[in-house]
């Protein structure tokens, strides 16, 4: 597909990807959340998933006003994305957003420019928090194939809350890791799966990201993952350097199968909803729509869009 090309709001088929790794995404993130409570997943296993509803967290919020941006505006406008998000979080507070998060959304719906409410945080560094990553995927789906694309629009929509280079370069990395799950999914001859690593590392911009995911891309992907979350972090941190390396590790080593990389990133622990909602959004567009179960679809709380 041509880069640059002049946009319309209308594109079917981007909204299709995009709204794929949204399913991949929000499903995930649900999911992940119910480790939170010990009582809920104590009996459950690949044969009894976690009891119904899975309610959602901010990482799905934020996922779903990106791709309301996308479909309205046909890119990344950044006012437009400010808007949504700070509306959303007024909407609906209690979506479990970080810290610094919080404070950015409060500040922008007080009308508060966003790019100085963003530039702000941190005592003036911007946020590196895992916050634009964890949402990126659907940018990488809906301009799939198209890198430098990808790499401006990420950044741009990262921007709005997250000016530190590094989560910038967690969104970066995580729409570029979905850009290329998808085109896997469309070769004939599947390329190894540890290029998802190399070649999203090569582009992104100098960053403890970037080290991180070159990092990855040495760790065989049968490594036992729990030695590898200690190697590359989990997100216990909840930041992009924490979180981005070990989930597109996660995402190369189970390309195949939603439900097992599932099952493997919840039980490594860290930041569980995020760290699903990431791998999940990259591997939904590598297994296509028949990766998501209806029963775990049926599973999570509905949309709101
Ligand atoms: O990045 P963000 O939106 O958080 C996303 C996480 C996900 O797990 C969500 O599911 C939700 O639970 O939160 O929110 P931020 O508050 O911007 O960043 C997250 C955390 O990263 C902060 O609370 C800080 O602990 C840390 N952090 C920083 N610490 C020091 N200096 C982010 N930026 C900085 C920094 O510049
Ligand atoms: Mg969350």
């Amino acid at each position: 597909m041509t880069e640059n090309l002049k946009r319309l709001p209308d594109n079917p088929e981007r909204s299709a990807r995009a709204r794929l790794a949204l399913e991949g995404l929000s499903v995930g993130d649900a999911f992940g959340q119910q480790f939170f409570f010990p009582w809920i997943v104590e009996r459950a296993d690949e044969n009894c998933l976690p009891a119904p509803r899975w309610n959602y967290t901010d990482d799905t919020e934020m996922a779903i006003g990106i791709i309301q941006v996308l479909e309205e505006a046909g890119e990344i406008d950044q006012a437009r994305l400010a808007k949504r998000f700070a509306e959303r979080y007024l909407a609906e507070p209690d979506r479990g957003y970080g810290a610094g998060a919080i404070d950015l959304l409060k500040r922008m719906a007080e009308g508060i420019h966003w790019t100085d409410a963003s530039r702000e945080l941190f005592s003036g560094s911007g946020s590196f928090g895992n916050g634009a990553a964890m949402r990126a995927a659907p940018i990488g789906a809906w301009y799939a194939g198209e890198p430098d694309t990808i790499i401006h629009q990420a950044a741009l929509s990262a921007e709005v809350t997250h000016s530190h280079v590094e989560g910038k370069a967690g969104a970066i990395a995580v729409a570029l890791a979905a850009s290329w799950a998808h085109e896997w999914r469309q070769a004939a001859r599947k390329p190894p799966a540890t290029e998802l690593l190399t070649s999203t590392a090569e582009r992104l911009p100098k960053s403890e990201v970037r080290r991180g995911i070159e990092q990855a891309a040495n760790i065989p992907l049968k490594t036992w993952p729990f030695e590898v979350a200690s190697e590359l972090g989990c997100g216990h941190q909840i930041t992009a350097q924490d979180t981005v390396p070990f989930c597109l590790w996660l995402a190369a080593g189970q390309l195949k199968n939603y439900c097992t990389a599932m099952w493997t990133t919840a039980r490594i622990g860290g930041d569980i909803d995020t760290n699903c909602a990431i791998v999940g959004g990259i591997v939904a567009l590598a297994t296509g729509p028949d990766g998501v179960p209806d029963q775990w679809r049926a599973h999570r709380e509905a949309l709101r869009w």
